[in-house]
């Protein structure tokens, strides 16, 4: 037993999983360089990490999952709280008795032959008001090392925990126990009798019968988002699915900028942006999460929660995130990337060649007719502090005063290139109605657009109706001068040929340009429905080859494509029901009443 805390809570309810789960043994994680190295060792040679080539991709590993076990799944993530309605529509719900007696069952003996990890842990830095301390019981020792990346872990952090019981009990089992005499497979899993669970009122998460990303790193969207956001709610603070990023201006000027996006918008990609303008400079905070909340000065202050990045490497590349790349180079576990013939790692996208000899993200040998050689849901674990491109203040307790918060989304069409909000309350209305066209075919068909609110869709722990009011709450209790800008932006935006009108990725910073410019005073706007977009003379277009019909197109409203966008929004507004606050409904009044005015 150990020695790490004399916590009761903390050691009863390890006491309580190991009876319930009976693992062989329990292994108190301290967050050591010597405990990593031999735990990877074993992943090694049980066959679930592969060492990559230390001559190209030093202290790497590469790890391939049970095909059934590749990406977070919705459908089996619940919200147990009292009231259905405190789930609201957009999250399934159990009641928190049934399903601790269901979860419960399948805990039963479901460590057998393995060992259970106790992996503290803080989200945001150890000791620092706003940070929450979580500790996962997980049997997975490949998830031990991913929590290790992905949050401060260890002694540090039951130090600062000492006796309190205010740390969020986050149970993992991967929900395969090994019979006596039976081999252990490289990637354990239960995806049949997968649940993830989390119980608001009493901040505990419990997860069953997968190892992958979201639905077992519990740091991460269960606890930073789902959990989070519900405390949010409480205490009066916002969590949020949101990169964040520093901008340096060619003067000098400092601005912080928070932004939400929907997947498969290149999130990672704008925290990193390596700018195509020049004097611009772009630095990470972060690039999932910001937890934020109004300082001592009435200005918004945003912290990043997580120490690492889990991103998405198909798409990653030289030309869309290069600072990506160069954070790559060492100290990294990939996971459903392919692997090449030196053992390197190589994913669509990195490179226009496909190189010779790779093995696939199943393990076989590539061929083209067989499907992608990465899987398009492949990651990569690394520490954001290795990132060359972070921001020096990224893990500040008091975080960074937000300047401007921007909502995106994939639209082919009708919403412009960039819109400033006219207030808060029509900034929480623009957040509420973020979409994207979907871009996989096993998002439903391709095309459809999918509502994202505020891109909390699948991360938002309580009724998304009440998260809306608590949004325009937060607004209304603050000083108006101090709060955060909010600019709707979309970089997909496509001409009649149905090629992208915006060159996008580093042009970007374009943009983000003249939301300084807005905000530092310096230009005027025009009026659209969705808000203040750019006069076209104040976007910097220098060595850009755009026409400038297409950039007129970019900043356009088309009003008849607005009549069916009222509609989609009112049905999407429907399904809050009496949850919906009545300023939301005011604003698409408003918008409604857009397309009775001017006509051009
Ligand atoms: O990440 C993207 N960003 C944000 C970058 C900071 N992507 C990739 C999306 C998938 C994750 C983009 N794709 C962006 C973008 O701004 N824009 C586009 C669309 C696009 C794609 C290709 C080109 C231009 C626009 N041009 C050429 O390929 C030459
Ligand atoms: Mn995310």
């Amino acid at each position: 037993m150990s020695q790490m805390t004399s916590n009761t809570r903390l050691l009863d309810w390890v006491e309580e999983v190991r009876e319930l789960c009976g693992p062989d043994d329990v292994v108190w994680c301290d967050g050591s360089q010597e405990q990593f190295d031999l735990l990877a060792d074993k992943l090694v040679a049980a066959g679930t990490l592969k060492k990559l080539n230390p001559a190209k991709r030093p202290n790497s590993y590469w790890a391939h999952s049970d095909p059934r076990d590749v990406a977070r799944v919705e459908s089996r993530t619940y919200i147990c709280s009292r009231l259905e309605s405190d789930a609201g529509p957009t999250n399934n719900w159990r009641n928190p008795e049934e399903m601790r007696k269901h979860m419960t069952e399948l805990y039963s003996g479901s460590m057998a032959g393995r060992t259970l990890y106790v992996v503290p842990f803080s989200m945001g830095p150890v000791g620092s008001p706003f940070s929450m301390i979580g500790v996962e019981l997980t049997d997975s020792p490949y998830v031990v090392l991913s929590m290790s990346i992905m949050a401060a872990v260890g002694q540090a952090v039951l130090d600062e925990l000492g006796d309190r019981g205010d740390f969020v009990p986050c149970l993992h089992s991967v929900g395969q126990p090994i019979k006596p005499g039976e081999q252990d497979v490289p990637w354990p899993c239960d995806p049949d009798e997968t649940v993830i669970a989390h119980f608001p009122e009493s901040r505990e998460i419990w997860s069953y019968g997968s190892g992958y990303g979201g639905n077992a790193l519990l740091g991460k969207k269960c606890l930073a988002l789902r959990i989070a956001s519900a405390v949010a709610r409480d205490e009066g603070w916002l969590a949020e699915h949101m990169l964040i990023l520093k901008l340096t201006s060619p003067r000098g000027e400092v601005h912080y900028v928070a932004g939400a996006f929907p997947s498969a918008c290149g999130k990672t990609n704008l925290a990193m942006l390596v700018p195509a303008v020049g004097g611009w400079k772009v630095e990470t905070v972060g690039d999932d999460i910001a937890w934020m909340r109004f300082g001592e000065d009435g200005r918004l202050w945003a912290v990043n929660p997580e120490a690492g990045f889990f991103g998405v490497a198909p798409g990653t590349s030289q030309r869309t995130n290069p600072n990506a790349l160069k954070t790559l180079t060492k100290n990294v576990i990939f996971t459903n990337t392919a692997l090449t013939h030196d053992d390197d790692v190589w994913w669509e996208g990195l490179t226009d060649e496909v190189p010779e000899g790779l093995t696939t993200w199943k393990g076989e040998a590539y061929d083209p007719a067989s499907g992608p050689a990465a899987h398009p849901n492949a990651r990569f674990t690394v520490s954001a502090a290795q990132a060359p491109q972070i921001a020096q203040e990224w893990q500040r307790p008091e975080g960074v005063p937000i300047s401007a918060i921007l909502f995106g989304g994939r639209r082919a069409s009708l919403i412009p290139l960039v819109s400033e909000a006219h207030s808060w309350e029509h900034g929480v209305f623009l957040g509420s109605i973020v979409a994207s066209e979907t871009t996989a075919a096993a998002e439903g068909s391709v095309g459809n657009l999918r509502r994202d609110p505020f891109a909390m869709l699948p991360f938002c722990g309580y009724n998304m109706g009440d998260y809306f009011a608590h949004w325009l709450a937060t607004g209304a209790r603050a000083d108006v001068s101090k709060l955060p800008r909010i600019y709707l932006v979309n970089w997909f935006r496509k001409g009649s040929d149905g090629s992208f009108l915006w060159p996008g990725f580093g042009d970007n910073a374009r943009v983000l340009a003249w939301i300084v410019d807005r905000l530092e005073g310096r230009v005027g706007a025009v009026e659209t429905p969705f808000g203040r977009t750019p006069k076209l003379a104040d976007l910097n277009t220098d060595g850009l080859s755009i026409e400038p019909s297409a950039l007129e197109e970019l900043c356009s409203v088309d009003r008849r494509l607005l009549v069916s966008e009222c509609e989609s929004i009112e049905e999407h507004f429907s399904t809050f029901g009496d949850h919906l606050p009545k300023e939301l409904a005011h604003q698409l009044d408003q918008l409604r009443e857009q397309l009775l005015e001017v006509v051009d």
